[in-house]
């Protein structure tokens, strides 16, 4: 199996808590404070390794948690660090918040190490906190807390070329004749679930990689069909290679699929709608060698359909897309397109596409229990929202995106606020103020 996403819980280690004790000596009867310091928390460390190809490691275990750094002693003994712990993870590896979906980090190009979650640090022994009025301090600083997030990590194909196309266009059929890969191939929709990668070998060392994505419906930027999780494999292609069902088995127009399937690319944007294509007009071998009579005319003369090969390139040829009759199940013209493919992409950059980083759990996790209000303010008739704690928030959240909606709704409720607006008579319509950012509450 091509595990290709998992999604974990990382649990950073907790700082040990700084210890309060006395010096006792046999011949000192008030000694000082000598309580040790805590020992440092475990950082969670993503590393790349390069002979990891599949995410299947991180199918089995959900929970990851680095050590807790032990608490101080006595005799100004520091009390042990905790252990980092190391995930190693392939190269292409994209790291998202689970719940906001925003990029933690994309473990390609020079990325090969990533300290997501730091270690909590120790808290100081009461050896710290003496002072000339305090003497016996019987105060020492507690460890600070461990941080957790849940991530999703996602095997960015690295293709440089992808199949794409309507259900049962022959996708996978098309992977199978031109690579060693194996997908499984059907007359049925959606019979490809995730994207399978195979190697194109010209010979003298002439290859690439190649990828066959589930197929594509109207509605698919929306999350119609298998919707949108795989479009983002395609961001990494250089170039897309649409398979176009040329015999229409299906009664489909080939002409109306390549449209429709574009609309999508274009809906969910242009990073997938800007790749260059070239279409493959694929069941060739089930074309018939005849043109079909379709109609009569007015003279009572038959009318021929046009030969659907000759259409599709009439309609696209002349805005630049080549075009190329194939058959993926006999192997009709497929080297002559391989060997196109393989021209093109030399003249195509080589560098990969790289996501930046929009959130940085360290760093939220670090305010979480920073303090925030929940007030009425009986002159401007508004509910307001204020303190660090909502000020970061709304830092690293992206209100207008449906994802930073959902993850600000649960914000409200796992910080209490929502319960603490309706214990203040909130009612649906009244407006809740945040900062520069206001809306009106809906139970
Ligand atoms: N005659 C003929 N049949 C083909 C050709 N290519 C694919 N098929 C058939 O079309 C059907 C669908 O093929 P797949 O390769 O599974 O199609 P797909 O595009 O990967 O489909 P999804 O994974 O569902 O999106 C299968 O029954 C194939 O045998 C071809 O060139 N000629
Ligand atoms: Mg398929």
């Amino acid at each position: 199996m091509f595990a290709d996403r998992a999604k974990i819980i990382l649990i950073s280690g907790k700082g040990g808590d700084g210890h309060v004790s006395f010096r006792r000596d046999n011949y000192v009867p008030d000694g000082g404070p000598d309580g040790g310091d805590g020992g440092r928390g475990g950082d969670v460390i993503l590393r790349v390794d390069e002979g990891m190809n599949t995410l299947i490691d991180y199918r089995h275990k959900r929970k990851f948690a680095a050590g807790n750094g032990q608490e101080g002693g006595k005799k100004n003994c520091r009390g042990k660090d905790g252990e980092d712990i190391v995930l190693r993870v392939p190269r292409g590896t994209l790291v998202t918040d689970a719940v906001s979906g925003k990029v933690i980090v994309d473990m390609s190009g020079n990325c090969t190490e990533y300290k997501i979650l730091s270690g909590g640090k120790g808290g100081l022994g009461n050896q710290h906190f003496a002072t000339s009025t305090m003497q016996a301090p019987k105060y020492a600083q507690p460890g600070q807390p461990a941080k957790e997030a849940e991530v999703q990590l996602e095997l960015k194909l690295i293709a440089d070329v992808g199949l794409i196309g309507y259900p049962s266009v022959g996708k996978s059929t098309f992977l199978k004749a031109v690579t060693n890969a194996k997908p499984e191939i059907a007359d049925y929709h959606f019979t490809t679930l995730s994207p399978n990668l195979g190697v194109v070998d010209l010979g003298d060392g002439n290859s690439f990689v190649i990828a066959d994505i589930p197929g594509l419906i109207e509605g698919a930027a929306e999350g119609s069909g298998l919707g949108l999780s795989f479009l983002r494999h395609i961001e990494r292609n250089k170039l897309l290679i649409h398979v176009l069902d040329a015999a229409s088995v299906e009664g489909r127009d080939p002409l109306e699929d390549y449209h429709k399937i574009n609309a999508e690319l274009s809906k969910y944007g242009e990073k997938v709608s800007g790749i260059p294509q070239v279409v493959a007009a694929n069941k060739a071998d089930i074309i018939p060698a005849e043109p079909e009579a379709i109609d009569l005319d007015e003279d009572g003369e038959l009318i021929y359909a046009q030969d659907p090969v000759t259409r599709i390139k009439e309609a696209l040829e002349p805005a630049g897309i080549p075009v190329f009759a194939v058959s993926a199940a006999t192997g009709q013209g497929m080297q002559e397109l391989m060997h196109y493919i393989y021209a093109r992409l030399q003249q195509l950059p080589r560098e990969d596409t790289i996501f930046e980083t929009e959130y940085d759990p360290d760093t939220a996790l670090q305010f979480a229990n920073d303090p925030f209000t929940v007030r009425y303010d009986d002159e401007s008739k508004e509910y307001i929202l204020e303190g660090p704690r909502i000020e970061k928030m709304l830092g690293y959240t992206n209100l207008e995106s449906e994802r930073g909606f959902v993850f600000f709704q649960n914000f409200l409720k796992d910080t209490g606020i929502l319960e603490q607006l309706e214990k203040l008579g909130i009612q649906d319509g009244d407006t809740v103020r945040m900062y520069g950012f206001t809306f009106d509450y809906y139970k």
